[in-house]
């Protein structure tokens, strides 16, 4: 038999041995995963920076991962259908505030990070959390392109938070729009569980301060986790008393600036029917809007979670709230020089 024939055996052999993913197979994944995220994002960066006058423009890195859910993975679905209906012509590509999203100063995509094909060879959680951390600083390399990303179930925060603060080399303070304060020490035994990201992200001192906001699942280790952290929790019971103070924040100051987390849950499921973990009594989208849009403060990175296209009407409405979300936060991320330089955005800030 040649040589060419018995290689060609001796490979038919190996696939039907059981497969068993080495150290060498999950190094090349994950190298190939973070070569497409770097050189995608220096396409980007080299885009945005070429048309000129951008100082912050917001990239859009998609982050697939349902299995760190405690029901149901469909998260994993949600980047190419919010992307989808961020373009979906419904409706024009103008934000409410007069940003243009089809300037790329305004709004780029990096893609997705390949996380099932990272899992497929065996890479676990410790291991996927440094690479998704890894994918988030590639985007941050590339200024003025700062990180706008799609879960995924919450557990992704944690990674993308840590990336932040240690690129920038400090704390931020974070906004949390949820239902959940998503602070177990861990659930049902796991630690990157997505009740568990912000455990972790104020155990590694990644936050100066964490407000979550819509909170109406809570129990008594949410609160006393809550207090051991100093989290400032705002409830929904208490929302009506509280909205004024909400709809004129000012936050990152003295901090590397702002990350805002929106789980799509914290809206009412009469707005978002389609997430995994249906809560009644939540805020209005408006509500939100009022929240981001009066914000005051530099928002250097933020996440949209927990969509669940699995859960979603026939018409996709969750998947058009997802998006608006992702939309607004462009606006509210995308900064410019040189506001006339935008003749559709008059409305440009500086701020
Ligand atoms: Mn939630």
């Amino acid at each position: 038999m040649s040589i060419i024939g018995r290689r060609g055996i001796h490979h038919l052999q190996k696939l039907n041995t059981p497969n068993i993913p080495t150290v060498e197979c999950q190094n090349r994944v994950i190298d190939a995963s973070l070569t497409l995220i770097r050189e995608s994002a220096k396409l980007k960066g080299k885009l945005v920076r070429a048309l000129g006058g951008a100082v912050a423009s917001s990239s859009l890195l998609g982050v697939p991962l349902g299995h760190n859910s405690s029901f149901l993975q469909g998260p994993a679905f949600a980047p190419p259908l919010i992307r989808e209906a961020i373009w979906c012509g419904s409706t024009n590509s103008t934000t409410e505030e007069g940003k243009e999203l089809k300037d790329p100063r305004v709004l780029t995509d990096v893609g997705n990070l390949p996380v099932q094909e990272i899992r497929d060879c065996g890479v676990d959680d410790d291991r996927l959390m440094n690479v998704i951390s890894e994918s988030v600083k590639l985007v941050m390399e590339e200024a003025p392109l700062r990180p706008l990303v799609l879960g995924g179930d919450h557990s992704i925060s944690y990674p993308v938070v840590r990336a932040v603060s240690e690129k920038l080399g400090g704390p931020v303070d974070i906004l949390h729009l949820d239902a959940h304060p998503d602070i177990y020490h861990a659930f049902e035994g796991n630690k990157y569980s997505h009740a568990s990201s912000f455990a972790r992200i104020m155990e590694g001192g990644y936050a100066r301060r964490l407000l979550q906001v819509g909170i109406r699942s809570i129990n008594y280790e949410g609160r006393e986790q809550g207090k051991r952290f100093g989290v400032e929790q705002y409830e929904m019971r208490t929302f009506s008393r509280d909205r004024d103070f909400l709809e004129n924040l000012k936050l990152g100051e003295g901090v590397k600036g702002v990350y805002i987390s929106i789980d799509v849950d914290c809206l009412d499921p009469a707005f978002a029917p389609g997430v995994s973990h249906i809560e009644p009594g939540g805020l209005s989208f408006r509500d939100v809007l009022n929240i981001l849009h009066n914000l005051q403060g530099d928002v250097v990175a933020a996440d949209v979670v927990e969509f669940n296209p699995q859960r979603d009407t026939a018409g996709g409405m969750t998947a058009m709230v997802a998006a608006k979300l992702v939309r607004e936060l462009a606006a509210k991320m995308s900064k410019s020089y040189n506001p006339w330089e935008y003749p559709e955005t008059p409305s440009f800030d500086l701020a």
